[in-house]
């Protein structure tokens, strides 16, 4: 008794991916790691979500090809399976859970993840494998990386028998070099989780994310006694104050989740424009399912 599902999402455009996993939890027997899982298949498969950096119609990389990263934790043993620069594939997190689930290995990247989704049973999808067009505004994108367009979906849940999980998935950076990773399929920096104190994910630009490991860290002040909230704010200011020395600044959010279904966030910047509605949000905003509540709400996180 005392345990409350719980599902946050980055960003607002997590609504409905948030939503399916809530919906999911909300029936005692799901797991959080299928709800993540499934909350992210929401989007991966949605053409939709094409302004977001996220499933089938996200930008392409500077070749023209649609290349995604995505990865799944459990916190309950650590267990975690990852996907990198996957091509052909619509579900990569659903690849990397299968990586995680059955095979001796943690995570996978190019040709060898597509042959091994294709072992597994996953349709390659033609359409994804040809080399189409980056399109205009993804190319401008990449000459000034503070656009509009740059939304990796994370997912964070923590079920009733206490265990939490991280889910994220993204086509990275508009124009990325082919083979280029980021942060967020990567343990540590995109994503963690840990159910002795709770889990967290990032999104932003992970060529500098990545150097920080921020989501590890985030649990390892959840470990020490930080809430979600000060933990996230905690791991801000302390890339800002590394930064600082040598006058950079980069554009990220944090979030995360405690086994008491606390949640909380921070980020960089203070401005988003959501690419789907146009709504333009002074902050990083989250979206949060909690049982008991049937509405998804957005939150809004303030820079710090
Ligand atoms: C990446 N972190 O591959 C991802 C992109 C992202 O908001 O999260 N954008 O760099």
């Amino acid at each position: 008794e005392g345990v409350r599902s719980t599902v946050i999402g980055t960003w607002s455009f997590s609504r409905h991916p948030v939503e399916e996993a809530g919906k999911l939890l909300n029936n005692h027997a799901t797991s959080a790691i299928d709800a993540v899982e499934k909350g992210l298949n929401v989007a991966e498969e949605n053409e939709l979500y094409g302004p977001c950096i996220v499933g089938r119609g996200g930008p392409r990389n500077s070749a023209g090809f649609l290349e995604l990263d995505a990865a799944i934790m459990s916190g309950k043993d650590l267990n975690l399976g990852a996907v990198t620069a996957i091509r052909g594939i619509t579900r990569p997190v659903s690849v990397a859970r299968k990586v995680m689930e059955e095979s001796p290995h943690s995570m996978l990247t190019g040709e060898g993840a597509t042959s091994f989704a294709v072992s597994k049973g996953f349709v390659i999808d033609q359409e994804l494998m040809k080399s189409r067009e980056s399109r205009a505004e993804d190319t401008k994108c990449e000459q000034s990386y503070v656009c509009t367009v740059h939304d990796t979906l994370g997912l964070l849940a923590l079920d009733t028998s206490g265990n939490v999980c991280s889910g994220v998935t993204t086509s990275g950076k508009p124009n990325k070099h082919p083979g280029r990773v980021g942060d967020s399929a990567l343990p540590g920096c995109g994503f963690y989780a840990d159910s002795t104190a709770g889990a967290s994910c990032c999104t932003g630009d992970g060529d500098e994310i990545l150097k920080f490991c921020p989501s590890f860290l985030a649990v390892h002040y959840m470990k020490q006694g930080k809430s979600p909230e000060e933990a996230c704010s905690q791991v801000i200011k302390d890339i800002v104050k590394k930064l600082s020395e040598s006058s950079k600044s980069i554009e990220m959010a944090i979030l995360a989740l405690n086994i008491k279904g606390e949640h909380g966030a921070s980020a960089t910047f203070t401005e988003w424009k959501d690419p789907l509605t146009g709504d333009i949000y002074n902050g990083f905003p989250y979206t949060v399912w909690r049982e008991g509540n049937q509405r998804v709400q957005t939150v809004l996180a303030k820079a710090r």
